[in-house]
C-alpha cells in the first residue's frame, strides 16, 4: 500500500505541485465566514452508507409536512409538481419566505460564488434550502476553475476502476474499515446487498497526514490514518484529487459561514460555543473526500429502484460538497472511455433527495456548480434549524444502461472526533431524534454509534 510518509506531516496541508493553472484565489476565501463549522464525512467508521441507508429507513418522522396558510393554493412551478407553497410563476415560494432567492431550472436554491466571496447576507436562501421545508441541498455556481478541476479528476474514476483487480487491491485499507483508499463491494447498498456496482476511492482532501500521534491514529484509523495513494500504479490520482477536494472545502467554508449567519440570527447565545459551522470545518483534520465510480449495469434488466446505484442515506457529518456527475460510454474491459461527459441517456437516472413531504425529487447539479448538503451533525447542533435530507442514486434503466457509467466526487466536511455535539440551550438533547445520537456524544461517539447500531460488518 502506498502510505505517504512525507516530512513535517502534521502541519502540512497538501500542496499541489503547481498551482499556476488555478485561478487566483480571492484573498477572502480562507478567512471568510469565520464562525461555526462542522463537516459531514465518511470515515468515522465503516462505510457510512451501511448505516446511513438504515438510519434513513429508521426515521419515519423525517417526512413531516407542516402546512402553511399558503398551502391550499397549487404551486405552478414546473419543477415542483405537488408543492403546496402557493406560488404561481417561475420562482418557488416556500411558506413564509420572500421570493428573492434564485433557483436552478429544477427549483434548487442557487447561490453565486461571487456573492459568497463578497459576504452578502444569503440567509433567506439558506433558510429556503436547509430549513424545515427545504430539501437540505443548495447549489453554488460560478466557481472559478471548477470545470477544469472536475475534468481533471472524474475521468480518473473511470481509469482507476478499469485497472486490474490485483492492482486496485493494493490500495484497499481494511484497517480503517475501508475509510481510506479503494473500496468496492464492501458497503451496503441496502440491507443484505453489497455495492457491486459502486466503487469509491477515499482520502483526506486537505491533509496527507492529519495526525502524527500514534495512539490517536491507532484509536481512530478511520479518521486519522495517513492518506493511501496509488502513487506507484496511478500517480495522477493524488494531485487531481487534492486540488478539487481543497477547492470544495474552501467553498464549503463560505457556505458554512452563511449558515452561521442565519443560525446565529435565529438562536444567538443559545448556541453551544463549538456549534459554529465554518470554524468546525476550518479546524477539522478529518474531512473525507470520495471519488465515486458507478459501474455500468449491462445485463440486469430488472426495473431500477431509486437506490439501485447508491442506497438511501443522510450524511452524518456537517456539510457535504457534491460535484456534478460525469457519465462515460465504454465497452466492457476498456481502459479508457470511448466518450466522456456525455448527456445521461436515461433522464430518470441520477441523484434524488427525499423531501420533508416524502416526495422523491431528482437533483441535477449544473456543470459549473457544486451542490452542498447539510448533514446530521449540523442538524443536532442547531436543534433542527438546519436539516439533513436522505438521498440516493438511481441507475440507468436497461438497455440504456449498457456501457454507461458515472463518476462523481463528494467531500464530507465533519467535526473532529472530540467535538461535542451539543444542541442549543433550551432544546432537550433527548428530544434530538437524529440517527444514533445520544445526549453527551462527541462526533466520534456519534459516528461510531451510528455504525455500530445500524451496521458494522467489520467489527
Ligand atoms: O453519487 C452521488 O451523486 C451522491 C453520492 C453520495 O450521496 C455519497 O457519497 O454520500
Amino acid at each position: 500500500m502506498g502510505f505517504p510518509s512525507r516530512g513535517s506531516p502534521c502541519e502540512r496541508k497538501y500542496d499541489p505541485p503547481c498551482e499556476s493553472w488555478l485561478p487566483p484565489r480571492a484573498t477572502a476565501l480562507r478567512d471568510e465566514g469565520a464562525g461555526p463549522g462542522t463537516r459531514a464525512g465518511r470515515g468515522a467508521g465503516v462505510s457510512a452508507h451501511h448505516r446511513e441507508t438504515q438510519v434513513a429507513r429508521m426515521r419515519p418522522n423525517r417526512a413531516v409536512w407542516r402546512p402553511s396558510p399558503l398551502s391550499r393554493v397549487a404551486c405552478a412551478h414546473p419543477a415542483r409538481r405537488g408543492c403546496r407553497c402557493g406560488t404561481v410563476g417561475r420562482r418557488h415560494e416556500a411558506p413564509g419566505m420572500s421570493s428573492d432567492v434564485a433557483e436552478t431550472k429544477d427549483g434548487v436554491v442557487l447561490l453565486d460564488y461571487a456573492q459568497l466571496v463578497a459576504g452578502a447576507d444569503l440567509s433567506a436562501a439558506i433558510e429556503r434550502a436547509y430549513g424545515h421545508d427545504g430539501i437540505g441541498l443548495l447549489v453554488v455556481r460560478g466557481i472559478p476553475g471548477l470545470a477544469e478541476l472536475r475534468d481533471n479528476l472524474l475521468p480518473l474514476g473511470f481509469r482507476f476502476a478499469a485497472l486490474p483487480t490485483e492492482v486496485k487491491d493494493r490500495y484497499v485499507h481494511a484497517r480503517s474499515s475501508y475509510s481510506f483508499g479503494w473500496s468496492h463491494g464492501k458497503e451496503l447498498l441496502r440491507p443484505g446487498q453489497f455495492d457491486e456496482f459502486k466503487g469509491s476511492y477515499y482520502n483526506n482532501p486537505q491533509y496527507d497526514v492529519p495526525h502524527t500521534d500514534a495512539e490517536l491514529i491507532e484509536k481512530h484509523p478511520e479518521n486519522y490514518h495517513p492518506n493511501v495513494w496509488p502513487d506507484a500504479d496511478f500517480p495522477e490520482l493524488r494531485p487531481a484529487f487534492m486540488a478539487l477536494g481543497q477547492r470544495m472545502v474552501d467553498v464549503g467554508v463560505l457556505v458554512a459561514g452563511q449558515c452561521d449567519k442565519y443560525v446565529q440570527a435565529k438562536l444567538g447565545s443559545r448556541l453551544a460555543p463549538d456549534a459554529a459551522l465554518a470554524k468546525t470545518i476550518r479546524d477539522s483534520r478529518t474531512c473525507k473526500a470520495r471519488l465515486l465510480y458507478y459501474f455500468a449495469i449491462n445485463e440486469d434488466a430488472t426495473p431500477r429502484t431509486r437506490d439501485s446505484w447508491c442506497g438511501w442515506h443522510s450524511d452524518h457529518g456537517s456539510l457535504t460538497a457534491l460535484c456534478p456527475a460525469m457519465y462515460f460510454e465504454a465497452e466492457p474491459g476498456a481502459a479508457e472511455p470511448a466518450r466522456k461527459d456525455i448527456p445521461v441517456p436515461d433522464p430518470e437516472a441520477g441523484l434524488y433527495v427525499r423531501t420533508r413531504s416524502g416526495e422523491e425529487r431528482k437533483v441535477v447539479i449544473p456543470k459549473d456548480s457544486l451542490a452542498f448538503q447539510i448533514g446530521e451533525s449540523s442538524q443536532i447542533v442547531t436543534g433542527g434549524l438546519l436539516r439533513s435530507t436522505p438521498h440516493a442514486v438511481q441507475a440507468l434503466a436497461h438497455p440504456a444502461s449498457r456501457n454507461i457509467s458515472r463518476a462523481t466526487f463528494a467531500v464530507f466536511m465533519q467535526p473532529d472526533n472530540d467535538m461535542h455535539l451539543r444542541p442549543p440551550e433550551g432544546v432537550d438533547p433527548a428530544e434530538q431524534k437524529v440517527g444514533a445520537f445520544q445526549p453527551g456524544m462527541t462526533f466520534g461517539d456519534f459516528a461510531k454509534a451510528t455504525f455500530a447500531k445500524f451496521y458494522n460488518p467489520y467489527a
